[in-house]
């Protein structure tokens, strides 16, 4: 669900200065956006306007000539093309461009092509501005306003309005994308088309309109046209009262609870262990690159790591960032079921980063990074402070060890790459932690509000019939729903070629016969590992629920020194939930990856989008289920892991009015990659760790 309040988007001005070459990942910078635009404003080929931009991000040369530019001889970037993606919406059509702005100067449009199969690009938050004012002049909207206000059955709620005189402007409505139900329901000629669902947002009472849904009604809108196309008012419920809904400090207290927190106070004497080059962030035994992008947020590739054993920096990841988040809602009623929200190919990622609040959403260490993006009119927009990175000590351990009278501690001090994106009510904090350990950890929070329906129930005792959700307040349901974030993960162990392992365990019965193969011992079982090289894409299709299994990436022709592959593991941790829907619902046709957390591909630079480029309204025809048919060879090939870390969200009323962060994630870990422990030869830390004035508090 997108907001009724749009982030002031800062718009800025430009002086195009001839710079140093860009790494070849780098993200487009404010002027490459602007040679873009004017590029595609120039162009005989789109002829038609107006002409609105959807997206525009890099089109990153191929990746053989990254990895000799990041790793081989290949020192200049300058060879190197500079090319930017465009899908831009204009005479009711998707257009692709690649744009060439090696030559900020010249740019050039080299190539164009109409989209002509189902499925539009995001909608934008001009869309979303342009629909938002719809309702306001739409008279058989005033009539359900009114009619809300006079209904008899609700007699508080009718006080409060007459109190407040009710004015249409203290409604607001939200864009909601509707999915793609096949021919069971209207295909408005082709139109783009969306949703819009009001809530009441009576300025001063509270900031939470995601708390007071105006139930019942539901517009359908024509979003290049910016008309209503449909409406209906079906049912009346009471609108949620304001009271409690706040979560603002100075609202909800004093008196406060908690912690008398002392304030977090970081202390780094030497100063921060980590430097920045451009995009090119060095930290301990790690070397990665940091970008940015409209639909995905934060992108990390080329993420290397230094092997102090065998004196070289060695390779792990190429490409990682979040592909998609999809978030299916479990009401199958009118004004719910077509909610099935895709929130990287609806909205975008990138777009949705909110500005990292200094000292509480980072620590005081961190160093931030700002996203550029484009606008809807294709001029730049910058994003300060949406990404941050900072060092992370929270007293946890790295290894330890105590034998007669000797004790070695590490303690285990990792380097958080942090991002948060807000896609309307909700918030995911998405955490990238590199360990020293050779580790990436990701991590996804989940916080903000919940999505909210309106009822007449005030007590569950009244509720008979299934609600879809739990009652969190009076006249309060929150609805039960998923949250599935699918990575994309191009591990390139130790080199490009990998091939995936399957280690099952097995149990194993002990026959207690030497010739038999068994132990002359009373042992009854036992289990082992029964490994699996996995030769194509449907055999590496895993769901993590049916047996307990390593999954392992290992670079075939790369050793240790006795003998084991090189590799890295994938280490699941909470929410490994896969989608409960049918196969042949519609949303979970659009989603069907979702029903494994693991699939494993070939690299193929045009698959990034696990939902599909054309996310909105799109069929799932083009998603990463239906690549994956094709059953290609993963054997010994440049291979990319998917990964969904899934939840499923039964509310409870401790989710209201703002839920408390809930946590999924994984870890990729080296698995044989190393000879030994990587840590072993970590110095011992001084006394600094442990100098701290702190005293306790007396009452
Ligand atoms: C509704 O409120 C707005 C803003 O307070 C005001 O400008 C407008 O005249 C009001 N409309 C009606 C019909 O009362
Ligand atoms: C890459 O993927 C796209 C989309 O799935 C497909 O059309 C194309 O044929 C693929 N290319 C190769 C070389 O497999
Ligand atoms: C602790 O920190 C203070 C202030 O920075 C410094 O003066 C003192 O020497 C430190 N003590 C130890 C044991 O490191
Ligand atoms: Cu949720």
């Amino acid at each position: 669900m997108r907001p009724l309040v749009l982030p002031f988007l800062f718009v800025i001005s430009i002086t195009v200065t001839t710079s140093s070459h860009p790494h070849p990942l780098d993200p487009l910078s404010a002027a490459e956006i602007t040679a873009v635009r004017a590029a595609v404003l120039s162009s005989p080929l789109v002829p038609a306007r107006p002409l609105h931009f959807h997206y525009v991000g890099l089109d990153e040369p191929d990746k053989s000539e990254i990895i000799s530019y990041a790793y081989g001889t290949t020192t200049s970037s300058s060879v190197l093309p500079r090319r930017a993606f465009v899908i831009a919406r204009a005479g009711g059509e998707s257009h692709e461009l690649l744009v060439d702005i090696t030559d900020k100067t010249s740019p050039s449009v080299i190539s164009h092509a109409i989209h002509h199969g189902p499925g539009f690009p995001r909608i934008t938050a001009e869309d979303e501005v342009a629909a938002m004012a719809l309702p306001h002049t739409y008279p058989p909207f005033a009539d359900s306003v009114r009619r809300r206000g006079l209904n008899l059955k609700y007699p508080p709620f009718i006080e409060s309005l007459r109190r407040r005189g009710l004015n249409i402007s203290d409604v607001g409505c939200g864009v909601i994308s509707r999915g793609w139900f096949g021919s069971g329901e209207p295909s408005y000629g082709g139109a783009r088309v969306a949703k819009m669902q009001c809530f009441i947002y009576v300025v001063g009472e509270t900031p939470n309109f995601y708390a007071r849904p105006l139930e019942g009604i539901t517009f359908v809108v024509d979003l290049d046209r910016v008309a209503i196309i449909g409406y209906k008012d079906r049912v009346v419920e009471p609108v949620p009262k304001a009271d409690g809904t706040d979560y603002r400090s100075d609202k909800v207290g004093p008196p406060f609870t908690g912690p008398v927190a002392a304030p977090g106070v970081v202390v780094q004497p030497e100063g921060r262990g980590l430097h920045i080059d451009g995009h090119l962030v060095r930290w301990a035994n790690w070397e990665f690159h940091l970008g940015f992008d409209m639909r995905s947020a934060t992108v990390i590739s080329l993420a290397s790591v230094f092997d102090a054993d065998a004196g070289i920096r060695r390779r792990v990841l190429y490409r990682g960032f979040v592909s998609e988040i999809f978030v299916p809602y479990m009401d199958p009623e009118e004004e719910w079921y077509f909610r099935t929200f895709m929130d990287a190919g609806e909205n975008g990622l990138g777009v949705s980063a909110s500005s990292l609040q200094h000292g509480t959403d980072c620590p005081a260490n961190a160093v931030y990074f700002d996203g550029y993006y484009a606008d809807t009119d294709g001029k730049p927009v910058m994003a300060p402070d949406v990404i941050c990175l900072f060092e992370r000590y929270a007293g946890d351990i790295a290894w330890r060890h105590t034998e007669n009278a000797i004790t070695e501690v590490r303690p285990d001090v990792t380097l958080v790459v942090r991002t948060v994106v807000t896609d309307g009510n909700y918030d995911y904090i998405l955490d990238w932690e590199f360990k020293t350990s050779g580790s990436i950890k990701c991590v996804v929070s989940l916080t903000g509000i919940l999505e909210m329906k309106a009822t007449s129930y005030t007590n569950v005792d009244q509720i008979k019939e299934d609600v879809h959700g739990t009652l969190l307040a009076e006249n309060t349901i929150g609805v039960y729903h998923d949250h599935f974030i699918t990575y994309h993960l191009d591990l390139d162990i130790d080199g490009t070629k990998n091939s995936f392992i399957k280690n099952t365990m097995v149990s194993v019965r002990n026959t207690g016969n030497p010739a038999t193969g068994g132990a002359a011992t009373a042992r009854r079982s036992y289990w082992t590992v029964h490994r699996e090289v996995v030769e194509t894409e449907a055999e590496g299709q895993v769901n993590l629920n049916d047996a307990p299994a390593d999954l392992l990436f290992v670079n075939p022709s790369k050793r240790t020194h006795v003998g084991n592959l090189v590799g890295y593991r994938l280490v699941p941790a909470v929410a490994t939930a896969t989608s409960l829907l049918a196969d042949d619902d519609f949303p979970q046709r659009r989603a069907s990856y979702t029903k494994k957390q693991v699939w494993v591909t070939p690299y193929n630079k045009s698959e990034k989008w696990a939902s599909g480029l054309y996310t909105e309204e799109g069929t799932g025809d083009d998603n990463l289920a239906a690549w994956s048919k094709r059953n290609r060879r993963i054997k010994d090939e440049d291979i990319v892991l998917w990964y969904t870390v899934g939840l499923h969200h039964l509310p409870y009323q401790e989710d209201f009015p703002v839920m408390p962060a809930v946590s999924g994630g994984f870890e990729l870990r080296p698995a044989n990659f190393f000879e030994r422990n990587p840590l072993i030869r970590t110095k011992p830390p001084g006394h600094g760790y442990s100098n701290c004035s702190c005293s306790i508090r007396s009452e």
